[in-house]
């Protein structure tokens, strides 16, 4: 199978698999896993932070930042198509009580007026706004880059009216292979990042929430209070350290792959791109009068495996599971199936 549904289905490599079967362990709810701790110390500081806090998924990662910018009551800004919004389970609102503005911005990426004109005056009528969320890449804007320029204007809109900023950084590796800018460039206009270690980078399990030490200190009361407290979680860190050091360099092939089957895709008649060529490892297109589910049935059939997103819409996702080979095989699939 070319399981192109996810960067999330890889698998750990046999090297990967060693480093974790090796690795020193401890009790990390008691801090006493070394390997967990490397993990974190080496993700803050690649991000410039001050600390971060190993977390089972970026969800949790999320939902802690959450948590932690806000009170029962109060309002997030975030981009109408935002993965916390979307596809978080409704944990805002479970977990913080908050309520969600929503800003509509093109791939997912917003303005600093943007911010401004959602703001409101205090009055006892209204909720007040605290946090503003972005994602970087933007999943659903088919893993657009934020623009450091944008970002930088939007931070400093924010922060002037006491606003927190949050990055849902899933794949800030592949906003920093694609922009060159790095990590702690991004990381700098904003109070905290979720990063993920299980999607570009091909570990198994984990993500971190990186922010200033006082706001990780209360992180690890929550993710305990959450049920994320995890015990010897070395053998997981191990992993995620391996997949930093030896897999964020190769990001630039997963990038090229996504190229390469749009460009293979766009040869098909009755498949159009939104966005074209894709920025990173998402690629998203329409197949108009076509239905997207049968498409993905009939491509299953072929052994190439893609998510439809709407009736008429489907996603594939290149990762470290995938090579060149394996994308000319899936063109060759689609170029089939859509001339059935
Ligand atoms: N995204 C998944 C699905 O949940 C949609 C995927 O296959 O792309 N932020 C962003 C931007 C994400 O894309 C995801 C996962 C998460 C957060 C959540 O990460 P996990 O799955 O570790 O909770």
């Amino acid at each position: 199978m070319i399981d192109l549904r996810s960067d999330t289905v890889t698998r750990p490599t046999a090297a990967m698999r060693k480093a974790m079967a090796e690795a020193e362990v401890g009790d990390d709810v008691f801090g006493e896993d070394q390997t967990v701790a490397e993990l974190e110390r080496q993700t803050a500081e690649l991000l410039g932070k001050e600390a971060a806090l190993f977390v089972p998924s970026g969800t949790m990662g999320n939902e802690l930042a959450v948590r932690l910018h806000t009170n029962s009551g109060d309002e997030i800004l975030l981009e109408a198509r935002a993965h916390i919004f979307n596809y978080e389970a409704g944990g805002v609102a479970a977990l913080s009580g908050v309520t969600c503005r929503l800003i509509q911005g093109q791939r997912g990426i917003f303005s600093a007026a943007d911010v401004l004109a959602a703001l409101r005056p205090a009055d006892v009528h209204h909720s007040p706004i605290k946090l503003v969320c972005v994602e970087n890449t933007h999943n659903v804007g088919a893993g657009s880059v934020w623009p450091i320029s944008a970002l930088a204007e939007v931070s400093a809109a924010a922060r002037a009216h006491g606003l927190a900023v949050h990055m849902d950084g899933a794949r800030l590796w592949n906003a920093a292979v694609a922009s060159g800018i790095p990590e702690s460039q991004f990381a700098s206009h904003c109070d905290s990042i979720s990063v993920c270690f299980s999607k570009g980078l091909g570990a198994p399990v984990g993500s971190a929430l990186v922010g200033g030490a006082e706001f990780i200190h209360r992180a690890r009361r929550f993710r305990k209070m959450w049920g994320g407290g995890m015990r010897q979680a070395g053998i997981l860190a191990a992993g995620a350290l391996y997949a930093l050091r030896h897999h964020r360099v190769r990001i630039t092939e997963d990038h090229a792959n996504a190229k390469k089957l749009a460009e293979g895709l766009t040869r098909i008649e009755g498949v159009e791109f939104s966005v074209f060529p894709p920025e990173t490892n998402i690629v998203r297109f329409r197949t108009p009068g076509r239905n997207a589910a049968a498409l993905a049935t009939a491509l299953r059939d072929r052994e190439v495996l893609v998510f439809d997103t709407g009736p008429e819409s489907i996603r594939a996702v290149t990762h470290l599971d995938v090579t060149t080979a394996d994308i000319d095989r899936a063109v060759e699939a689609f170029t089939q199936v859509m001339g059935q």
